[in-house]
């Protein structure tokens, strides 16, 4: 009996010291000490033993067990030391190493184009304001001299949420609602998006932005405004830019006109980008009509102004070269990384 158990206390020894992970030491264990193992199947024969020998027998049994939990134990602890310190060596961080590059964000064509435009206004002495997107016809249509029966009110145009709610078809609105106040003189620059029921195609969108400009106070007059948008065409497009002013209409301002920039991609010799004429056309532009101001509580006799409206997707595709307004809002990290 001594040897058996001598020689399982052996075999378990040996096979525990070549045990190389957890899992091995716990199957060494079950084989081992556990309900089928060996040393217990020494136990089961104690029936077998002179009941004087018992506990002397038991005793060695107990001894046995001892050593072999005391070897497993010891062992473990050794793998579990081993294993901390592999993980320890493999987590160890290189500072030596080059950091990983972030992606960076870019401004959007638009964005650009806006804060290049509202730079050189606010050089003017402007001021940005904002409003509603969401508009009552009142201020989009109404103080604007745009009447009930006028096309652009169709509803083929103009989305409307309610009959006297739509969504604003120019960032004039914003405009009358500053003029309103009666707060004088005037000097503002309304950028935003607007909304008209358009298809998209390449110069199209049912949803694009405007950067609309007014100007109020005591005897301003057209040459004023020929002056101010001079100076922006020489800050925006380059100083040797032209202008040109062609005669137009429009509802809230009388006279009015169109305004071409000679072009700065040809100085005016004709081009792809001019379609041959030398003249790129980049805004409208008039005298604030009397009965806009006066519907709008300020006193026409005291009182004149000038304003203009730009289509920023427009400046910003000429500015940029860009073909397809589309371009603009599809949002594609491979365009708009370009700028
Ligand atoms: C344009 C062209 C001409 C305009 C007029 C006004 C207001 F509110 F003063 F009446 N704001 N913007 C205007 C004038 C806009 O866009 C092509």
């Amino acid at each position: 009996m001594k040897e058996k158990l001598q020689a399982i206390k052996e075999e378990a020894i040996a096979k525990i010291e070549a045990a190389k992970d957890l899992d091995a030491l716990n199957e060494i264990k079950v084989n081992m000490l556990g309900k089928k193992g060996e040393l217990t199947q020494v136990l089961k024969g104690m029936k077998d033993v002179a009941p004087e020998d018992r506990p002397k027998v038991g005793q060695m049994v107990n001894d046995t067990r001892f050593a072999i939990e005391e070897k497993l134990e010891a062992v473990k602890k050794d793998i579990a030391k081993k294993l901390r310190e592999e993980k320890m060596k493999k987590e160890v961080i290189d500072v030596t190493l080059p950091g990983t590059m972030h992606m960076k964000g870019h401004r959007h064509p638009n964005q650009i184009a806006l804060e290049e435009l509202e730079r050189v206004f606010i050089g003017m002495g402007y001021e940005i304001v904002e409003g509603p997107e969401v508009e009552y016809d009142h201020y989009n249509f109404e103080l604007l001299n745009i009447p009930a029966n006028h096309p652009a009110k169709d509803e083929q145009d103009t989305f409307y949420i309610t009959k006297d709610i739509l969504l604003r078809t120019q960032t004039s609105p914003v405009q009358a609602r500053v003029m309103e106040t009666g707060r004088m003189p005037i000097r503002i620059l309304a950028p935003g998006r607007v909304f008209r029921s358009d298809e998209v195609d390449a110069t199209h969108s049912p949803s694009f932005h405007q950067v609309e400009g007014l100007v109020v106070d005591k005897n301003i007059t057209f040459a004023d405004l020929k002056g101010t948008l001079e100076q922006f065409a020489h800050e925006f497009f380059g100083p040797e830019t032209k202008i040109k002013l062609r005669p137009h209409h429009f509802p809230f301002t009388e006279p009015s006109a169109e305004v071409d920039v000679s072009c700065f991609k040809c100085g005016g010799k004709g081009c792809r980008m001019c379609k041959g004429s030398g003249w790129i056309e980049i805004l409208g532009c008039g005298m604030v009509h009397p009965k806009v101001l006066k519907d709008c509580g300020i006193d026409p006799e005291e009182y004149s102004g000038f304003a203009f409206g730009i289509g920023l997707e427009r400046v910003a595709l000429l500015k940029y070269e860009i073909d397809d307004m589309r371009l603009l809002y599809e949002n594609d990290m491979r365009f708009l990384k370009q700028f």
